[in-house]
């Protein structure tokens, strides 16, 4: 009997409303429902036992078919949220186990995001039907974890060792058509209902055909276990130079090596390695940070209304042609303004340098890329963007300029359209008060390059609506940033925690350490870059600029580095005329440079200091002892709603580590009170800029944590 969507739905049982079993002629449809993306809690575990029971004992059901509702997600994986709780018994292995042993033929209908444990129990179906939407993916490597529930076994099953490895220890996503080709899916359907149906029907001439299951744990690869072993052994020696640090992708690899022993030694091997994984501090880090940056959303009350349609953007430096690319990127029309032909042609020649990139390197087609720099307009004056929503201000770090601006805008942009800035550290309230609509002005404050980093602070000013700042976090949601909230504090969270850590690093420069040896040091604690590195790359005058305006009022008795100042008097910018704190002889490598390291010893002279190498470990304190204890205050004073929040900065916008949870989740397992005892040991022997944040002295004493205040 063909299946038919009008056909009496026989509901066999449902206390388990997260699971439900329908019978469908001789087909039973066992129907995920955990929204808001499906993921397999204890409730939906015992759930999908409990369907697959009562299928398994129902004689007049044949087959099965496996789909979930929603859309979204077909299973997003595990519940992450269960992580580092006492376990609940049925554990999902038991659960994929029962699915693989289910005497009859099972197949999955696949719709959405098949992940981590989604794709797991996708792949113990018997036979797998995708939607051209769907997508599939082992993103464990990214929570600190591997494929727990048999995915490294049965994945290079179907798609042999290499490919597996590359799917388990990369994390990335791909589509139908993907899996697909590599054979993970056995047939793709043009949408969510026609998987089903097709489903449906695969389930029905599987039954009739009266064979065993084709169980994918049955198959074997084509490799003996030596070579497979040996394969991921070379894969491990690539990753420890890829990903230094991280365990693991390590353990992906490791895993996914065992797939030529018999399955269930293989999965056994899985298990002792998921185990180690999961009790890994790298493991609660890298969910800390999971949950850190989408808890950073809720800051924001949902906007009702202000839809954004048109944005523009004033300023095609870098930065402006980086934000016209997200907007356009996301399908939103942007306008950039510049002052002159000349500026706006160079401004939209640096977006179009982008998506020529992109196309270049066959990220996007010729027609993406066409299609994408259509939305993107140039204007010369005010009256080209006064039909705008919301006008984005990203000219140089300048007040005056900026308040000029500002006024300009509020005379000539319709009422109601919202006016933010892309300073990265100047008041947003002084800007504000250039304007007469104070509660629509805010800051967006995007890191470089624009176009891709995720994260986007937005800027409470004194007078800003809550409004205005929930339409723009809707807006980053939309172009694909983590909003977060900052308060109206010069440098917001990021930069005010990133000036303590670059002046100790200069600091460190003279009294005895070199560029590359800060740089080195902080780069095996897991940093993206190096201090130096990074400014050079964003300009020693820009550095300069903003270290004036902080030390303006600057008492005395604080000491002043002086190795920034030498290098601007010497005109070396950066990597932007290639000489900073490196040289850069090709414009983009750099390499230690014999001038700098005068001008360093001639800052030591200065100051009286007999220079002496530090340690390593002594770079790592001074520089991250210093940020957290400016993120202590930070917090005290309401810039930053709490630890998570700055972690989700750091770790989004400063390539901090993810593996170590963002710098208050680090601080929290040093603990308070050993970081208290190094900050006191600092204030003694360098001065005043160390005085100990009243947070982590009370942190200290009672022996708490950043993360519970
Ligand atoms: C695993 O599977 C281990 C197994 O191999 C072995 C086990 C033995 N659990 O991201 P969004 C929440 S490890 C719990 O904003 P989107 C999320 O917190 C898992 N909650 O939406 C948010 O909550 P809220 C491997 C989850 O449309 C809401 O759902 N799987 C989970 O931008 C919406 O999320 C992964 O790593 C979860 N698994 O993106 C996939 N997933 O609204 C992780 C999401 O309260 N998830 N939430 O803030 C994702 O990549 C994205 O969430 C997804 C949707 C692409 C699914």
């Amino acid at each position: 009997m063909p299946y038919n969507i009008s056909m009496r739905r026989a509901i066999v049982r449902s206390d388990s409303p997260p699971v439900r079993l329908r019978k469908r002629g001789d087909v039973g449809l066992v129907t995920i429902a955990n929204p808001p993306v499906n993921a397999l809690s204890a409730a939906v575990r015992r759930g999908l036992l409990n369907a697959l029971a009562l299928a398994e004992e129902d004689a007049k059901i044949r087959a099965a078919v496996l789909t979930s509702s929603g859309g979204k997600a077909f299973v997003a994986g595990a519940d992450i949220s269960e992580f580092g709780s006492p376990p609940v018994a049925p554990s999902l292995p038991e659960v994929v186990a029962a699915m693989d042993a289910f005497s009859k033929p099972l197949v999955a209908a696949i719709d959405g995001v098949a992940m981590g444990g989604g794709l797991e129990i996708a792949l113990a179906c018997h036979c797998r039907v995708a939607s051209k939407n769907a997508r599939f993916g082992f993103p464990e490597v990214n929570l600190g974890l591997i494929p727990g529930a048999g995915g490294t076994q049965r994945l290079p099953r179907l798609c042999g060792i290499g490919r597996a490895l590359e799917i388990i220890a990369g994390g990335q996503s791909f589509g139908a058509a993907r899996a697909m080709e590599i054979g993970i899916v056995d047939e793709v359907a043009a949408n969510g209902a026609a998987a089903v149906k097709t489903a449906f029907a695969r389930a029905k001439r599987l039954a009739a055909e009266k064979k065993p299951p084709r169980r994918v744990s049955g198959l074997r690869i084509k490799e003996s276990a030596a070579s497979a072993a040996r394969i991921a052994e070379e894969y491990s020696e690539r990753l420890k130079k890829q990903k230094p640090g991280l365990l693991a992708p390590l353990c992906c690899a490791r895993a996914a090596g065992g797939a030529a022993l018999p399955f269930a030694e293989g999965v056994r091997h899985e298990r002792a390695l998921f185990l180690q994984c999961m009790r890994s501090q790298q493991r609660k880090a890298l969910v800390h940070i999971f949950f850190a940056s989408r808890n950073a959303a809720k800051a924001f009350v949902p906007a009702k209304g202000g839809e954004i349609v048109s944005v523009a953007v004033v300023g095609g430096g870098t930065m402006g042609a980086g934000i016209v690319v997200c907007l356009a990127d996301a399908g939103l029309p942007a306008i950039l303004l510049e002052a002159d032909a000349d500026a706006l042609a160079k401004g939209l020649n640096r977006a179009r340098a982008v998506y020529e990139h992109r196309r270049q390197s066959g990220r996007i087609s010729e027609s993406e890329m066409r299609q994408r720099l259509r939305l993107i307009t140039g204007a010369k004056d005010y009256g080209g963007i006064g039909g705008a929503d919301l006008i984005i201000e990203a000219v140089p770090e300048n007040m005056d300029l900026k308040k000029r601006v500002f006024a300009e805008l509020d005379r000539r942009c319709k009422p109601g359209a919202i006016l933010a800035s892309n300073t990265s550290s100047l008041g947003i309230g002084e800007i504000a008060a250039a304007t007469k609509r104070r509660g629509l002005v805010a800051g967006m404050h995007f890191f470089a390059p624009a176009q891709r980093m995720k994260l986007l602070e937005i800027v409470r000013g004194k007078e800003t609506a809550p409004k205005t700042l929930s339409v723009i976090a809707r807006l980053a949601k939309q172009i694909g940033k983590t909003p977060v909230l900052a308060g109206d504090s010069p440098g917001f969270i990021g930069n005010r925690l990133y000036a303590p850590y670059g002046r100790e690093a200069e600091f460190l420069l003279e009294e005895g350490a070199t560029p590359a040896q800060v740089d080195s040091a902080m780069r095996d604690f897991g940093m993206a870059m190096g201090p130096f590195r990074a400014r050079d790359l964003s300009g020693i005058d820009n550095g300069r600029n903003i270290r004036l305006r902080d030390w303006a009022n600057l008492p005395a008795h604080y000491p002043r580095p002086r190795v920034l100042e030498k290098l601007f008097q010497a005109g070396r910018l950066g990597q932007k005329n290639g000489a900073g704190y490196y040289r850069y002889p090709d414009g983009k490598t750099p390499v230690n440079d014999p001038k700098t390291l005068a001008l360093i010893k001639q800052a030591s002279a200065e100051r009286g200091i007999h220079r002496q190498k530090p340690s390593a470990r002594q770079i790592r304190e001074r520089c991250l002892y210093a940020l957290i204890n400016e993120g202590a205050k930070v917090l005290s004073e309401g810039v930053a709603r709490c630890a998570a929040d700055i972690d989700a900065v750091y770790v989004l916008g400063y390539g901090f580590p993810a593996r170590r949870g963002g710098p208050m989740f680090w601080a929290d397992s040093v603990g308070a009170a050993f970081i208290l005892e190094r900050v006191k040991q600092f204030h003694k022997e360098c001065g005043e800029w160390w005085k100990p944040a009243p947070l982590l002295q009370q942190l200290a004493k009672a022996n708490g944590k950043f993360a519970e205040v």
